[in-house]
């Protein structure tokens, strides 16, 4: 039995190798797994679920032949697609779950997180989330026509890449203290993230953290679970 563990692909137009890299995984890999968790930030952003593109359709037909096959697909949220709602849910068969998730992993007790609420220390970009995910923001962004939304989502993606030059690499880490605080409120001995995109395996005093990496043209970050460890594929 094999649990894939992915996040941030940010899949987007102008990268189609790695919707390729994607796509192999799906039809190669993934079919033969127990369940892949996508721990966010799959697409570089998402504006609502009414959107439609190639690279959408592609994608959930992708999900939608995986979970019908009988291999479960969940989704925690990343900070670019915390948009992704019921209707694509409905349409794919990917279940979503809340922004911290708990799993037994072979009697490893396991917490799931795309891992931005663990960077502390990123105080403007926490600002940042806490008005993005009130549900009467979100409800009023989704009313407003397509063009609009994509407008502002590209004037936030730019704001956030010049933000981002004047962050220190520790600022956009996660706060060890605070992610110990969090594993041990929801007594696990193992943390599983991505969102730094800094693939690694770190021992912390009373627990694992796998740090998923994101995908690259040439390279897919995959950790595979089974019954004898943990691994990157
Ligand atoms: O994504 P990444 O890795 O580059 O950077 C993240 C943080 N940035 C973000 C923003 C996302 O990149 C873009 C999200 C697009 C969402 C589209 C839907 C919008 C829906 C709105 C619903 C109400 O998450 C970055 C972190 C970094 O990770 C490392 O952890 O530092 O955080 C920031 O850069 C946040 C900035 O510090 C503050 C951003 C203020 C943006 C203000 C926008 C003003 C324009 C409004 C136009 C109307
Ligand atoms: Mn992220």
């Amino acid at each position: 039995m094999t649990y894939y563990f992915i996040a941030d692909l940010h899949l987007n137009e102008e990268q189609p190798e790695i919707t390729h890299l994607f796509l192999q995984f799906m039809q190669e890999k993934a079919p033969l797994a127990e369940a892949v968790y996508i721990l966010g930030d799959l697409f570089d952003f998402w504006i609502g679920d009414d959107e439609e593109s190639e690279l959408i359709s592609t994608v959930k037909n992708a999900i939608k032949t995986l979970t019908a096959s009988g291999t479960k697909c969940y989704f925690i949220c990343g900070n670019r697609d915390f948009l992704i709602g019921k209707r694509f849910s409905e349409q794919t068969g990917m279940v979503i779950l809340p922004d911290y998730h708990v799993i037994n992993l072979f009697g490893t007790p396991t917490l799931l997180c795309h891992g931005d609420t663990l960077c502390t220390d990123d105080v403007k970009y926490q600002q940042f989330r806490k008005k993005v995910h009130q549900k009467w923001r979100q409800a009023i962004f989704l009313m407003l026509p397509l063009s609009w939304r994509i407008r502002i989502a590209e004037k936030i993606r730019s704001k956030s890449k010049q933000e981002k030059r004047d962050k220190t690499a520790e600022i956009m880490d996660i706060n060890a203290e605070f992610t110990t605080q969090i594993v041990s409120k929801f007594n696990t001995t193992q943390l599983i993230h991505g969102h730094t995109h800094r693939q690694a395996v770190h021992q912390h005093n009373r627990f694992t953290r796998i740090v998923l990496g994101d995908w690259k043209e040439d390279y897919a970050s995959i950790l595979s679970v089974t019954q004898q460890g943990a691994e990157f594929i």
